[in-house]
């Protein structure tokens, strides 16, 4: 395309403004800037500018909304606090492990913003005793289930493999893949372990005109983690025809497990929730827990127009947020959403890219599109405590991930029937126990010292 043919087009979109400093650019720079601006799909972009400031509209006034919104029938979700069902979800989850059924897939393109720290969220040190990232501990928690599987069904140890699958966004995927190269994976096999990009958008003022991050640079910002539907059809390296759907396809993935990067307690890989899932026959599931406060900024899975949807925090109108459920008492939207999801890999095919039409599209957009959609509530305490903001904030800050993590720990040894005397801390790698098995050896002691240990028999020395 011409230049004057790119220039005519931004000016009928109404931005023709990206060029005023065109002719103080270098040859390079008018390079670099005609090839954002033909990559970009202005018209696009002006559609769903204008399709934002619509449901802007409605989500002002919550009646001009056209669906009605309803807390979930009994009964459409389970719990595996009340279920005497787990022993066998988990049962049904580490059977397909073993079988190498299962993929995993972390949305880490968010840019973490709220928390004050330029490096990608799972970089973030919460300050444990072993100052190990969130990443290494997603990391060692998949080495630790592949070994659970083999030794509880039987298989050769260093067989059963948990492909990981990463996406960054534009400005995460670079310190992302540098972080993994530089802790060598964490121990895992980087063959293993799939990086993929998803798309941006440009940044917008309040008026829908393109914002120029330099004279010769539109300003983007990741898509929404919407925005992996359509990141896992794109090609994983230019030029290759690979992409998360066809490597999913080769190793015979049929299950994925998709979750939220600044969870320090996700079960990444939940044989519980994939066990769930799977004899629900579900397409895709939510990972849910009770929410406890209106203001919670947390998405609640709901009946939207009769299908499942999630309706974000953003989203919620006050008065929905604070209804009560009239024989509980409890909030009547109470599944609260931790962006922890499963999907089948049938489905993740099936569906395209649900709502392009979106500033921010959102990981749950595709929920409407199917009936076969389970729910399951999981202890907050032992399963949820999100990294949101910055330290001394007072919730979800380094410091509540910190107290989560040990106090869970401290759960595990007691479960395993040992004492932790009052203020000593234990941290407990996850490569040690995935979710507290595996700690038959502390039964009947006495924990006196801090610490954090590698192995089950370095706990000894903190007796
Ligand atoms: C998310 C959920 C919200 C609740 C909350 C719990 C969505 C849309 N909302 O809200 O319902 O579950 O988490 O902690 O999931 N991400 C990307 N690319 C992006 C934007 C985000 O990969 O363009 C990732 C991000 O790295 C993180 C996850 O998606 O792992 C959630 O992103 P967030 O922390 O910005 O979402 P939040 O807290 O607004």
């Amino acid at each position: 395309m011409t230049i004057d043919t790119l220039q005519k087009r931004y000016e009928a979109a109404g931005q023709g403004h990206v060029f005023k400093f065109w002719s103080k650019l270098t040859q390079k720079e008018q390079g670099d800037l005609k090839n954002q601006l033909e990559e970009l799909n202005i018209e696009r972009v002006n559609r769903i500018y204008s399709k934002a400031v619509a449901s802007e509209g409605e989500a002002i006034n919550p009646n001009a909304r056209t669906e009605s919104i309803e807390p979930l029938p009994k009964g459409a979700s389970d719990s595996v606090s009340v279920s005497a069902k787990a022993k066998d979800w988990r049962r049904t989850g580490l059977d397909a492990i073993a079988r190498g059924e299962v993929g995993v897939l972390l949305m880490a393109g968010g840019q973490g913003t709220r928390l004050g720290s330029s490096a990608p969220k799972g970089c973030y040190d919460i300050g444990l005793p072993s100052h190990k990232s969130l990443f290494q501990y997603q990391a060692e928690r998949i080495a630790r289930l592949q070994t659970v599987a083999e030794i509880e069904c039987s298989k050769p140890a260093g067989s059963v493999v948990i492909p990981w699958y990463v996406m960054t966004s534009g400005p995460t995927r670079r310190a992302t893949q540098d972080f993994f190269k530089q802790h060598y994976y964490f121990g895992l096999d980087s063959q293993n372990v799939i990086f993929f990009e998803q798309g941006t958008l440009p940044c917008l003022t309040m008026e829908g005109k393109v914002l120029l991050e330099t004279p010769s640079r539109v300003a983007v910002a990741p898509d929404g983690n919407g925005g992996l539907y359509a990141a896992t059809r794109s090609p994983l390296s230019s030029g290759k025809s690979e992409t998360v759907l066809s490597d999913l396809a080769k190793r015979k993935i049929l299950y994925v497990h998709a979750y939220c990067v600044d969870n320090c307690l996700v079960r990444v890989a939940d044989p519980v929730f994939l066990g769930y899932s799977i004899q629900k026959q579900a397409d895709c599931a939510a990972k849910v827990v009770p929410k406890t406060q209106p203001t919670e900024s947390v998405g609640v899975v709901a009946y939207r127009g009769g299908k499942f949807s999630v309706v974000e925090y953003s989203e919620i109108s006050k008065e929905q947020a604070e209804r009560r459920d009239s024989e509980t008492g409890g909030l009547a939207f109470r599944a609260g959403n931790i962006a922890n999801h499963f999907y089948t890999t049938a489905y993740l095919n099936r569906v395209d890219k649900p709502n392009g039409m979106k500033l921010e599209m959102f990981v749950f957009d595709v929920f409407p599109y199917t009936e076969r959609f389970a729910v399951l509530e999981v202890e907050r305490n032992e399963e949820f405590s999100p990294l949101k903001n910055a330290p001394g904030t007072g919730s979800d800050d380094p410091e509540t991930s910190r107290r989560d993590l040990l106090a869970q720990h401290k759960r595990f040894l007691e479960r395993a029937g040992a004492q932790v005397k009052d203020g000593v801390e234990i941290e407990i790698s996850p490569l040690v126990s995935y979710a507290g098995e595996g700690l038959e050896s502390v039964k009947g002691k006495v924990f006196a010292k801090s610490g954090s240990v590698e192995a089950a028999e370095e706990l000894d020395a903190l007796v």
